[in-house]
């Protein structure tokens, strides 16, 4: 479609848990349309969506894939994302730019954590929903059951527009509730399918379930309920005006049961979809940001003079090219128009305009409103990042990204790679939010932090393949403190008087322990002549020094008070350097005569998990020298909160995953600071003198 108005645009977010089969469904649409005359297959890596070389030789998505196909005169943008825990930060940027989540479940095993987490992010963006019941040609399939759990887990608005009559292999007949017969597909895959009769025992049924319906969508509209008691019924135009309204309010959440596989189900699922789901035209304003406020105005999203785009992905890959997704929210875009990024105070001239199928461009020129495609890679711009006419700089609303949960120290295979390190993880930074990197200067590592093991793992792999540099990754050195329990105190005397130019200090101080996360404290209550107040900054620098090097395994210092109060001079050899080195030795002798200690970082952990697993999950943090807040119940999950050492914390997310089945996700930050027990003190002590550097 070369021209189409923003009525006519679908724009879906296919999710769900991973291997739910959504990127053969997304593939079965493709199909069905004519856009692609066969249908891939995932083991042999030939499917639309997922082109990339990751995702075909791991058989998973792992980067969200715009695709798009016309249907009924409408065009359907699919934005097929993966469902692994670990790349679903593409997944909540897909749902941010769409106007329907079309939720996935497999027919055999139904609600999964990942179907709880796309549920949760699509309630998040306030999104309409949409349910398919998937891989209906398997054995063993529980539709009934599922559509059960599905409504008593997230909604009882959620309601069957189909179901299977001969679920299993073989499936081919599909019971329709608005139409209330049965459609037989053809066995050929090409989503084809035969109007007949319902079988005699599913009448009932479907005509019980249509009722319901009509009725449904006119208790969701004052009006229509008048409508169809005054005429006993709805007309085919109210039920489609209402059916429209009761999915966008949320008051009916249609679900289909499909097979991708064999393509069964799927052609009216893009019907409804096409008929009755909402179109970037339902939404004629959204409230933005005025450029570096929070002031809120209204974007008319009709406005063609003024253009506002979000990107929401950026690739760059060798076969693909250089890309910036992006969906346009208001005005239209056209290639070569110069649009501004409020947030990076950069202008940027857009390239060619494309829309996508997986890795295949076509130049489209202009897109309108409500629609979504690429463009060749903008310079400054960053995945998130909004784009608008220079004269009217707002910022759209944010894409709220997942927070990390596995960290690991970057260490190089061959010297002299440092900047392509640099370069490397900054770009990456660029494209994918839920990756960070920090240069740690306390601790001499690079630390990298993303969404799981296999996030981090494609990383490594993409800075051998793009910036050729290889890595390894370890474990990150752990930020210990050091402070003390008790008062102390010292006289100390530095003294070099023979040869050259003599140096005399004598600092006399105490300290004495405060507060956690106080820091450091320096006084001084010099009265006396003894020592004249000019040396107060050089003691305090040889102090300050001390506190950053440590005293018992070279960490820092920290949450006590010094006091200098006084000492002794020479009227010639005392200096600034004789103080510093003075101060110096007498913070450390007052520190290690206070009962030293050393401290490490606590983390709260939020951990997710069924109920099937909590003992397994009890019992791991335990292991780790945990240490439960609590428990909270929430629909067959449990919610624990506890404090974990960071130095148990490392690959969490790895063996949280590995005794769970993958049904367990878990959120950590940083909480406090805790005296390390005894016994382990000893074995820190003795691994580094030296803050565990090199
Ligand atoms: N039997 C059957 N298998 C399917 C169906 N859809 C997908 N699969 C298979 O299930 C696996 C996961 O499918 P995929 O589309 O990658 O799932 P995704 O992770 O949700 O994108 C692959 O091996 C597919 O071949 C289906 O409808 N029926
Ligand atoms: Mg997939």
């Amino acid at each position: 479609m070369s021209f189409v108005q923003p009525s006519d645009i679908r724009n879906l977010a296919i999710v769900g848990h991973g291997t739910s089969g959504k990127t053969i469904l997304a593939e079965a649409m493709l199909y069905s349309s004519g856009k692609t005359n066969r249908l891939g297959k995932i083991e042999d890596g030939t499917t639309i969506s997922d082109y990339h070389k990751d995702e075909i030789t791991r058989h998973i998505s792992i980067g969200v894939s715009t695709l798009h196909c016309n249907w009924e005169g409408k065009k359907i943008n699919s934005l097929d994302t993966p469902g692994f825990f670990d790349f679903m930060g593409d997944t909540k940027a897909a749902l941010h730019v769409s106007d329907l989540a079309l939720i996935v479940v497999q027919g055999v095993s139904g609600v999964e954590t990942g179907t709880e987490l796309v549920w949760d992010y699509a309630e998040q963006n306030k999104l309409p929903k949409f349910f398919a019941i998937n891989m209906m040609d398997k054995e063993n399939t529980h539709f009934e059951a599922i559509l059960e759990k599905l409504k008593n887990r997230f909604s009882k608005k959620i309601f069957p527009f189909t179901l299977p009559i001969n679920a299993g292999p073989g499936f081919n007949q599909v019971a329709d509730v608005l139409r209330k017969a049965m459609f037989t597909y053809d066995a050929n895959g090409q989503g084809k399918y035969g109007v007949n009769d319902l079988p005699a025992d599913w009448v009932d049924r479907i005509d019980g379930l249509h009722e319901e319906l009509i009725e449904n969508i006119a208790e969701s509209d004052d009006t229509l309920m008048e409508k169809f008691f005054d005429e006993g019924g709805l007309t085919e135009d109210n039920l489609r005006s209402g059916m429209h309204d009761a999915i966008i309010n949320g008051s009916v959440i249609p679900l289909v049961c499909t097979s991708g596989f064999t393509n069964v189900g799927v052609t009216r699922m893009m019907d409804i979809i096409t008929k009755y789901c909402p179109s970037p035209a339902d939404t004629s304003s959204i409230q933005v940001f005025k450029v570096g406020t929070n002031e809120e105005v209204e974007l008319k999203t009709t406005q063609d003079n003024r253009t506002s785009i979000q990107v929401f992905k950026t690739l760059s890959e060798a076969r693909v090219g250089e890309l910036s997704f992006f969906r346009v929210y208001s005005g239209k875009v056209k290639a070569g128009m110069d649009l501004r990024n409020p947030s990076r105070q950069t202008t940027e001239r857009l390239g060619q305009i494309f829309v996508m199928n997986g890795k295949d461009r076509k130049d489209v020129g202009e897109l309108v409103a409500g629609d979504i495609g690429a463009v060749v890679k903008l310079k400054n711009t960053h995945t998130g990042d909004t784009l608008c006419s220079p004269k009217f700089e707002i910022e759209l609303p944010s894409i709220d990204f997942l927070l990390p949960n596995i960290n690991a120290a970057v260490v190089t295979k061959s010297r002299g790679d440092e900047d392509k390190i640099a370069t490397g993880l900054s770009t990456l930074h660029e494209e994918d939010p839920t990756f960070i990197f920090k240069v740690d200067s306390e601790l001499s590592q690079t630390i990298i932090s993303g969404q799981g093991e296999l996030h981090l793992e494609v990383v490594v792999d993409k800075l051998k393949r793009k910036f050729h540099v290889e890595v390894d990754l370890i474990e990150p050195r752990i930020p210990y403190r050091e402070t003390i329990k008790v008062h102390g105190e010292s006289k100390f005397r530095h003294k070099k008087q023979s040869g050259g130019s003599g140096q005399f200090a004598e600092v006399w101080m105490r300290v004495e322990p405060k507060e956690r996360g106080s820091g450091v404290e320096f006084t001084n209550s010099l009265v006396g002549q003894h020592v004249d107040r000019v040396f107060v900054p050089s003691v305090e620098k040889g102090v300050n020094a001390a506190t950053t090097e440590g005293a018992l395994a070279g960490y820092r210092i920290v949450d006590l008070k010094v006091e200098f109060y006084d000492g002794k001079q020479h009227s010639v050899d005392s200096k600034d350097i004789a103080f510093q080195i003075a101060g110096k030795g007498a913070f450390k002798e007052a520190f290690l005569s206070a009962k030293p200690c050393l401290l490490e970082p606590i983390y709260e952990i939020e951990v997710k998990v069924p109920d099937v697993h909590m003992g397994d999950v009890m019992g791991d943090i335990s292991g780790r020298r945990g240490k439960i807040l609590g428990m909270d119940s929430e629909d067959g999950n449990q919610i624990i909160k506890a404090y974990v050492p960071q130095a148990n914390l490392y690959r969490y997310s790895t063996t949280l995953r590995s005794i769970t089945g993958g049904r367990a996700i878990h959120k950590e930050k940083f909480s406090h600071y805790e005296e390390v027990p005894k016994d382990l003190e000893q074995k820190i002590i003795k691994a580094g003198k030296n803050g565990g550097k090199e």
